[in-house]
This record gives structure tokens, sequence and C-alpha cells, in this order.
């Protein structure tokens, strides 16, 4: 593999959306670093450092107490990095981990005992070799109690999705809500089958993340500010208030081009939850019950 991939924006910009007391930023990552953290022979891409410290300093730049860091596919099925920064994070990061379905349950313990609280299964042919639908049912009957899953695919393979996803017998957390095509409107083909699989059962929740993916001018969409975004996901999160968490995706994974200045990112809160009472759901309330919810 070449050079490795610098993803994220050097010097974000002050948000002017001032996040609430105890928001979660519930989707984003570590890459490394690289020593002693190195990335697996399968990764499809090959990103520059950026470990706790970065993360942790963005998030105190942002205005976000927490953080929720999902395992990387660059890292494959070793969390190292990730539990490494949740260890450093003083209590405020919790995990997503991604393991070999085969793990057994003194490593899903561990993973417990070091923050994790969900596993990810990831759909994506360009980040994964393979993603093996009954292996990933057979490990999800076994999770410590309070577990979820979290499912990573595209809009175009949903369909296939759900007979799956209805099998998964712990609540189901979409990335990027299945990344629909969000010029469509909130109305369109794409949203509309998203929105029947939310209807299909009551403990699936979403992310309405990554315009800087969804709204990117080389898919056709606007680019920042990502109007198009908004107007698709705005009336998605109104309508499942309770079913919804949010996340920068930094160091955004991949962005080789239209690289997004987070403090923008942080400014699409109040476009697709601008009450204060959905913002708090959607930073607060919705991410502590999956992720903290001895605290509640
Ligand atoms: C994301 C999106 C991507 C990458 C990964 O694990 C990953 O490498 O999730 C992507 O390339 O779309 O949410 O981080």
């Amino acid at each position: 593999m070449s050079d490795r991939i610098t993803s994220w924006h050097a010097s974000p910009s002050k948000p002017n959306f001032t996040p609430p007391p105890g928001a979660v930023d519930a989707h984003c990552h570590v890459f490394g670093p690289m020593d002693p953290f190195g990335f697996s022979p399968k990764a499809k891409y090959l990103p520059a450092d950026a470990g706790p410290d970065m993360l942790f300093a963005l998030r105190d730049h942002l205005g976000f107490s927490r953080n929720v860091i999902v395992q990387a596919s660059c890292h494959g099925t070793d969390n190292a990095a990730t539990l490494d920064a949740i260890a450093k994070s003083n209590g405020k990061a919790r995990g997503v981990a991604v393991v070999d379905p085969d793990i057994d349950q003194a490593g899903l313990a561990a993973l417990h005992e070091g923050g994790m609280r969900g596993i990810r299964f990831n759909f994506l042919k360009r980040l994964v070799d393979n993603a093996p639908k009954d292996k990933f049912l057979e490990v999800s009957q076994r999770l410590p109690e309070g577990w979820h899953v979290v499912i990573y695919f595209e809009a175009d393979i949903l369909a296939e999705m759900r007979p799956f996803i209805a099998a998964i017998p712990v609540p189901v957390v979409i990335d990027h809500m299945g990344r629909p095509d969000v010029t469509q409107g909130p109305d369109g083909p794409d949203m509309k089958a998203f929105r029947s699989l939310l209807e299909s059962r009551p403990d699936i929740y979403f992310k309405p993340t990554c315009p800087d993916r969804l709204d990117a001018i080389k898919v056709g969409g606007g680019g920042d500010p990502w109007d198009a975004f908004a107007t698709a996901v705005a009336p998605l999160v109104a309508d499942y208030p309770d079913r919804c968490i949010w996340g920068t995706d930094w160091p955004h994974p991949n962005m080789d081009d239209e690289i997004p200045d987070d403090g923008h990112i942080v400014d699409m809160i109040p476009r697709i939850a601008p009450t204060q009472e959905l913002q708090r759901k959607l930073l607060i309330d919705n991410p502590m019950r999956l992720y903290w919810p001895e605290e509640l």
C-alpha cells in the first residue's frame, strides 16, 4: 500500500452551535498510533496516526463531553488501539469493537471490561473482504448483557439486509442511516426504504451522520454546507427522536478530497435537530442509554 492518508482537517473551526453539557460524539475513531498499534494486513487504506490525544483535543474544541470510539476497519479485529484510547479517556469514552466471530466468551468479557458496549458488522465491500451473516448472527446471540450491534451498509443492499437485521437478538444501530441518496429528498425511495426498516422493529437506532460523505460533490450532492442532507434528514430525526445518536466521524476514514471542517459538521446539528429537546435526545439521552446506562 502507498502513502499514509491524512483524512482530517488540520484546523477545524469553532462551531457556532454549542452542544449541551454532557453531549456525546457517538461515532468517531482512532488510527493507531501505528507504533505500537499497527494496522491490519487486510486494511484497505493506510491512515496517518490519529490517536487519543488528538481525539480528546477535538472533543474539547468542539464542546463535547464524551466519545464513542468505533473500531475502524484499518485495525481489523485487533481492538488494541481503540481499547487504549478508551483507557486513556478517564471514563469519558466507550467503544464499539470489531471481532473475529469465533471470539470466545472470555474475549467478549475482556472487551466489556475495556469499555466496549457493542460490535460492528461492516458490509462495505471497499472496506472489508467478507461479511459472513451466519457467523455474525451466531456471535450476536452471546454478547455481554446490555450490548448492541452496529451495522454499516449502503442503501443498495438494504432489502437484502432486512432478514439479517430482523434476526439480531439485541438492539441495532445503523451507521449513517445506511447511506441513503440524500439528493432524493426526505420522501425519496432511499429514505422511504429506510423508514420502512425502522418501522420493522422498535429497537433500531440510526446515526443521522456523515453529511460530508452523503452530500459530497463527488456523489452528486452539493458539498458543504450540505443543504440536501439537512433537508432529507431533519424529518427523520423529528419522527424518530428516541432512536438517533450523532457523531463527527472524525478522523473521517478514507476522505482524501472534500475533507470536512469538523466545526461545520457540528453546525449541522441544529439543522437536523432544531429544538433543545431534540438536541438533548440526539446528543445525550439516546447515546447514554446505549453506552452509559448505569449513569441514567
Ligand atoms: C465511517 C466510514 C467509513 C470507514 C469506516 O471502519 C472504517 O474504516 O467506518 C467509510 O469509509 O465510509 O463511518 O467511518
